[in-house]
């Protein structure tokens, strides 16, 4: 195999650069295994940075002049499939493996460390012996693409990066080097799976199930090489769509058998599918509530048919009423997850992984986190993270979100201290994907040059994956990593100012957003439908649930046990105490908890009310700082069109900012009737 490496596309965090220490040395590959794709990619990667670089590599054994050893153990050491050590001694660096996925992270890994992967200790020149396993065993990137444009979603639903990379117009992209090229970026953060279709899977999406399989066993092969494995995303009713039984019940014999048959297919056509992910019952897409079964019945169906080939099936637990009226007070979209699922707990077969948003609700910049993840220890589960920025400012503002997802990893339903993550996974929201199950985020990929609109958001895909890996991981840490990695020092003017601007505008950029958005974990006063920019009544009197019940007297939503919805209750102690409580409450999360008067003292000692002033003049204002710092990069030497575009997405970003801003303020000024203790513009 050759590697893709395409010349009118953004490189990312896989510069040609990026592979020079490598390439400029004399590597070994030593592997008994000949036959393994991932072991000739291995190769194929070094042989690539060699003809660049000017170094050599071999299949044989270590002579005198070898400088890197890549070796695949014939006995497995304890370093599992993906797992690899890296050590050096006697001048050589040596990667060690047990499988050839564990080969190809390591040289990954070695991308990373750059040449101090040939350095050890300034005397001895040796390095002790690091071991490096992935903390979940799935991985997975979802894509939310349709195969046919969809009218009212195009051809990515929540896509802010242009079209697919997998569909154009109903047909598979005849861009397969495209597709190379983003199966190696994301082996490199050290995702393993995919789904290539939409959750809502449409008529012509169904199909992938069946007629279709060509497209997704050409797809798959090319995946396969970087070690990720291809999921599907299907209809809960497909044998009734794709010309099977005319039901989709999931104790019907005939159901059952349909599935099982179609599924083999599938395995027949692409050995190593993974499996299937599902949306049922949930926002219109069929389920197993119409025949009066529960959502183990369903997924355990799914499951049985791929358990014979080591599949799995995600089932996604995003089911709540979305035709709720809005007078109806009793009906609290944010417990309905847990109110549907936690009654289910050790239903699900093994093989059946429940797919659960990190928050109760959607996504949004700020939720608690979702109290399923805590409810179910008899369920593997997978914890859904949203790349994409749907709720976050659609790639055209600045958004790092390895910080938020950093804090919902590291969430400990045993309360033991909510600070950041150490590493001890206990009861963490990661320590409990962790037991068979995945971490799963939807992808902000599409056809653009720099694959995510904005060429800052890549930082965010890079993150998910790292932090997939490794949940313990620092997220400034990672955002430097990517930075070495996307802005190599040989290749820009002023390495260190550019690694200074970068962290001055993204390392704080989730917390501006939130500022100057959303109060206090309100929420969804976003524009309906498209979800970009304000609209703080846009969803107060609609059918989805989003309320935040602002009135002259004060704002928020109560949740609590003793008045309000009981969702405070669905948490263990101590959150569901902590929550209850409008004293002890994170002030981040007050409005999503209780209702409050704006002149309620928050823990800050600042009244709701000018919280909300203060923080949304200083989110404007951090926005336009951030414009400012990236105009201090205007002579760095950066690739000038991607200068360009960060700049015009940054005059749009500061634009919305104030947007919001204005709105809030004055929307919140206009029926509160306080004026800001500071006198500043309110319209
Ligand atoms: C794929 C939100 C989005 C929908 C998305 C849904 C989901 O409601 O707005 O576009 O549908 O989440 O996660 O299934």
């Amino acid at each position: 195999m050759t590697v893709a490496m395409q010349t009118n596309l953004h490189p990312a965090w896989l510069p040609a650069d990026a592979f020079r220490a490598i390439g400029s040395r004399r590597t070994v590959i030593s592997a008994t295994t000949s036959d393994s794709p991932l072991i000739d990619t291995v190769y194929a990667e070094v042989r690539a940075a060699c003809y660049r670089f000017g170094g050599t590599v071999t299949r044989s054994s270590v002579d005198d002049d070898t400088d890197l050893m890549l070796r695949l153990t014939s006995e497995p050491g304890g370093l599992g499939d993906e797992g690899y050590s890296v050590g050096r001694a006697d001048g050589i660096t040596t990667v060690t493996a047990d499988g050839p996925a564990g080969l190809l992270y390591g040289l990954f890994h070695l991308v990373r460390l750059g040449g101090s992967a040939f350095t050890g200790d300034p005397v001895t020149d040796d390095r002790a012996t690091r071991t490096h396993r992935p903390a979940v065993r799935r991985r997975m990137l979802n894509h939310w693409d349709n195969v046919d444009v969809n009218p009212l979603m195009g051809q990515i639903e929540r896509g802010y990066a242009g079209g697919s990379i997998f569909w154009r117009a109903g047909a598979l992209t005849d861009d397969l080097d495209r597709l190379r090229t983003y199966a190696r970026l994301l082996a490199a953060t050290g995702i393993n799976a995919i789904t290539v279709n939409n959750v809502n899977v449409g008529r012509t999406e169904a199909r992938l199930l069946t007629d279709r399989l060509d497209d997704v066993a050409t797809i798959a092969a090319i995946f396969r090489a970087y070690g990720i494995a291809l999921h599907l995303s299907v209809s809960f009713a497909s044998p009734m769509v794709l010309g099977g039984p005319p039901t989709a019940d999931p104790l019907d014999e005939s159901v059952r058998a349909w599935w099982a048959a179609t599924t083999a297919r599938v395995y027949d056509a692409v050995p190593d599918f993974g499996g299937y992910v599902v949306k049922a019952d949930s926002e219109g897409q069929p389920g197993p509530f119409a025949y009066g079964r529960s959502h183990a019945d369903g997924a355990n169906m799914l499951a049985d048919a791929l358990a014979p080939y080591g599949g799995v099936v995600h089932w996604r637990a995003f089911v709540y009423n979305h035709r709720q009226d809005w007078r109806d007070r009793s009906t609290d979209r944010a417990r309905a997850a847990y109110d549907h699922f936690a009654p289910l707990d050790g239903q699900f077969h093994d093989n059946a992984i429940l797919q659960v948003k990190y928050g109760p609700m959607d996504f949004q910049a700020r939720e608690p986190v979702s109290p399923v993840i805590g409810a179910m220890p008899a369920t593997r589960l997978a914890v859904e993270l949203q790349v994409t920025q749907e709720y976050t400012g659609h790639q055209l503002h600045v958004c790092y979100l390895g910080p938020l997802w950093s804090e919902v990893l590291g969430f400990r339903f045993d309360g033991d201290g909510d600070g950041p993550f150490t590493g001890d996974a206990g009861s963490t929201v990661a320590g409990i994907a962790e037991h068979g199950g995945s971490l799963v985020a939807v992808s902000n990929v599409g056809d653009d040059p720099f694959w995510c609109g904005h060429p800052l958001a890549q930082a965010n895909l890079y993150a998910f994956g790292r932090l997939a890996w490794e949940p313990a991981a620092d997220p400034v840490v990672l955002l430097d990593e990517w930075i070495s990695l996307t802005f190599p020092a040989d290749t820009v003017d002023d390495p260190a100012l550019v690694r200074g601007v970068l962290h001055a505008m993204m390392d704080g950029s989730w917390r501006t957003y939130e500022r100057y958005t959303a109060p206090l974990g309100v929420g969804f006063m976003v524009r309906p439908a498209d979800h970009y920019g304000p609209s703080v009544d846009g969803y107060e009197y609609t059918q989805w649930g989003t309320y935040h019940f602002a009135d002259r007297d004060g704002v928020g939503v109560d949740r609590t046990r003793a008045a309000g919805t009981g969702f405070a209750g669905q948490y263990p102690k101590p959150w569901a105490d902590v929550y209850e409580s409008i004293a002890d409450c994170p002030d981040e999360l007050l409005l999503f908890f209780h209702h409050v008067p704006y002149g309620h003292v928050l823990r800050s000692g600042s009244t709701v009310i000018q919280h909300i002033y203060d923080t949304h003049f200083a989110g404007a204002d951090e926005a336009a700082t951030m414009r400012e710092h990236w105009q201090r990069l205007a002579d760095a030497g950066l690739d000038p069109a991607l200068y360009a575009r960060v700049a015009d997405r940054l005059d749009e970003q500061v634009r919305s900012a104030r947007e919001w801003r204005d709105q809030i303020n004055t929307y919140f000024f206009r029926k509160s009737g306080v004026p800001d203790a500071h006198g500043r513009r309110i319209h």
